[in-house]
């Protein structure tokens, strides 16, 4: 069995978003012309509540693209973002999101952040992703979405290190590269197993 995970294709991370990466919109038919290829279609949505505390606008003296200390270790500060019910946290409406088997969201909790599929910024808390994959007998990967050097790239290593085997397809993803992110993401991955087709 072998999964499409789609990452956070929701409207704030594409061009006119509160957290916009360039070219974000560009992948959505890709990704949508793909989904019939896997035995499994897996959407992750970026789920946050207002006041989060990995928002800037959290913490006093501090701006967009600020790294603070959480109790949890080094956080990027964010522009307000994926409010839950919010049109900046609905997907992508060209993405064909009928076609998922399973919706997953993250940052739900007001005191972490989550930019895994699988893990809470702690690297503790399970969103329960590995055990939804196993018990469906996924043991293979495939992750496309945004951004690369994020949230793909956290849930790539994520997925590596719980033993699936980990494809990312570049060309469906794009990134924000924050301060040589994206060579550093690429780094993560490759030393992690995971491959780029
Ligand atoms: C993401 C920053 C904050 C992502 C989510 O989806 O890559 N990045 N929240
Ligand atoms: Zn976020």
């Amino acid at each position: 069995m072998h999964a499409l995970l789609v990452i956070d294709v929701q409207n704030d991370f594409c061009p006119q978003g509160a957290l916009a990466v360039a070219g974000g919109d560009e992948i959505v038919a890709g990704i949508n012309a793909v989904m019939g290829r896997f035995d499994a279609v897996v959407l992750t949505q970026d789920w946050h509540p207002a006041g989060h505390s990995s928002f800037a606008s959290s913490h006093a003296g501090n701006a967009p693209y600020d790294m603070v200390d959480m109790a949890y270790g080094p956080q990027v500060l964010w522009p307000d973002h994926c409010i839950q019910g919010t049109r900046g946290a609905a997907f992508h409406p060209v993405l064909e999101t009928d076609r998922a088997d399973l919706i997953v969201r993250k940052g739900f909790n007001p005191a972490i952040d989550s930019y895994s599929a699988f893990f809470e910024n702690d690297h503790k808390t399970p969103t329960g992703l590995a055990g939804y994959l196993r018990t469906r007998g996924v043991q293979e990967v495939t992750l496309v979405g945004l951004a690369l050097d994020f949230c793909v790239n956290y849930s790539a290593v994520d997925a590596a290190q719980a033993g699936f085997k980990v494809h990312v397809r570049r060309d469906l993803c794009r990134a924000i590269d924050l301060n040589g992110s994206l060579a550093e993401a690429e780094k993560a991955m490759t030393g992690a197993g995971v491959t780029f087709d």
